[in-house]
């Protein structure tokens, strides 16, 4: 403990020599809400007892043992996670982790009766909530096809399964007193080369202007739409891809949803976040870490996501709104701390970006001086950034890096690894 205090001491004054005030960025973190993606805790299955496998070019690999089995174990693994990531967070479901099966109510038929036991859990906790439609493991989805199907009823489906959600989602805002951001990612798409891509656009088109026509409040409900550039099984052709999002998102006021798998491996969400802010769009980002073909890795701290983080803290400086949540899943490892490790990795990116001696940089590049802006930003590597993160931890009354393993160990042995 005193170690920690001393360490922080030497590393507000190191900081304070580039001109960068400690205690304002562990101000600034700790008003930094992520939203915590239910679904790394239920491997993306859902609750619904139908036993539909995972479609939708989701793919999760693993058997960790433990797995959550219902919505009330998974709020306790929830519990367990939020205890070691320092701050106050928000928490996003998928539209079929429901609480309850109701026999005969499918997902176009779900109200907020579904969701209960969520909705009086974040009360209780003072937990924001967030949702999105599940669009996938679902035999509605066909030929890899939801809201662009050919077929109106089934289009219909999923029409009021999203419909459903956003009224949920508008509830969750207005008992918690805090907009639930509401998500509209869906898997269309082809394996092979589609003879016609403008029709399965304009029917998803019309489907969203479809879900969006209930108009709901922007205190209870932000609503946004997430493409993708491939999936799993739709390598050739993405309905929903950035240009047809971007731009109907901008017709609709909608706020766009940059998922950092969902890109070319060399194009960097990190670069898009100042160009939609320099539009004022407010904006929601599912961060992710892209390994191959996979879109769904485990946060780790690379340049990829100090990157994203950087820039989230300077667009946020100049006034832009941007909703961070996390989306990835991995079944291979312990699940708690697959959420305590990409969150508290995020938090750091975060805390990294704060830190940055944005001023002196600045000042270089005024100067025309890129050669010590070049030398800054490889030196400012090194400062004790860790030292305020364990500052950050402590004031949180969270565990340092060495500490939270022990405790999900003893939460496994108490509680997951029991689970049958
Ligand atoms: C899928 C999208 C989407 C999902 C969730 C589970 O590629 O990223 O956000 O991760 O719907
Ligand atoms: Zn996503």
């Amino acid at each position: 403990m005193e170690r920690t205090e001393q360490n922080y001491r030497l590393a507000r004054e190191s900081y304070a020599e580039y001109g960068v005030d400690t205690e304002q960025a562990i101000r600034e973190l700790a008003a930094i809400p992520l939203s915590i993606h239910a679904w790394q805790g239920d491997d993306v299955q859902g609750f619904e007892e139908t036993g539909h496998a995972l479609t939708g070019s989701c793919l999760v690999s693993g058997n960790y043992p433990g797995c959550a089995r219902n919505s009330r174990e998974l709020r306790s693994d929830l519990d367990a996670a939020l205890a070691l990531i320092p701050g106050r967070h928000r928490v996003c479901l998928q539209g079929h982790q429901i609480d309850r099966v109701v026999p005969g109510v499918d997902r176009d038929a779900f109200t907020i009766e579904q969701f209960s036991g969520w909705l009086a859990w974040a009360k209780a906790k003072g937990l924001g909530l967030d949702i999105a439609p599940a669009f996938y493991s679902h035999p509605k989805l066909d030929h890899g096809l939801s809201l662009s199907h050919p077929d109106a009823g089934i289009r219909r489906f999923w029409i009021d399964h999203a419909r459903s959600i956003r009224r949920i989602g508008a509830e969750f805002g207005r008992v918690l007193g805090t907009p639930a951001v509401c998500n509209e990612w869906v898997p269309d798409g082809f394996k092979d080369t589609p003879a016609d891509r403008l029709a399965p656009r304009e029917r998803l088109r019309d489907s969203l202007d479809e879900i969006f026509a209930d108009e709901l409040p922007d205190t209870q409900l932000l609503d946004a739409v997430e493409s993708k550039l491939f999936g799993i099984g739709a390598e050739s052709f993405t309905v929903g891809s950035h240009d047809f999002y971007l731009s109907y998102a901008t017709r609709k006021n909608k706020l766009i949803c940059l998922d950092s798998g969902h890109f070319h491996p060399t194009e960097s969400i990190g670069d898009k976040l100042s160009a939609l802010t320099a539009m004022q769009r407010p904006l929601l980002l599912h961060v992710s870490r892209g390994v191959r073909w996979d879109s769904d890795h485990v946060l780790v701290l690379n340049d990829e996501l100090l990157l994203i983080a950087r820039e989230t803290v300077r667009c946020r400086a100049a006034g832009a709104e941007i909703h961070i949540g996390l989306d990835y899943f991995d079944a291979s490892i312990n699940r708690i701390a697959a959420w305590v490790i990409g969150a508290r990795n995020m938090q750091k990116a975060l805390l990294c970006g704060l830190l940055e001696p944005f001023d002196r940089l600045a000042e270089s590049e005024e100067e025309w001086d890129f050669t010590a802006r070049l030398a800054l930003q490889e030196e400012s590597r090194s400062l004790p950034w860790g030292a305020v993160w364990e500052e950050f931890c402590r004031r949180h009354d969270v565990p340092a890096d060495r500490g939270f393993l022990p405790e999900i160990r003893s939460y496994e042995r108490a509680v997951s690894l029991l689970r049958k």
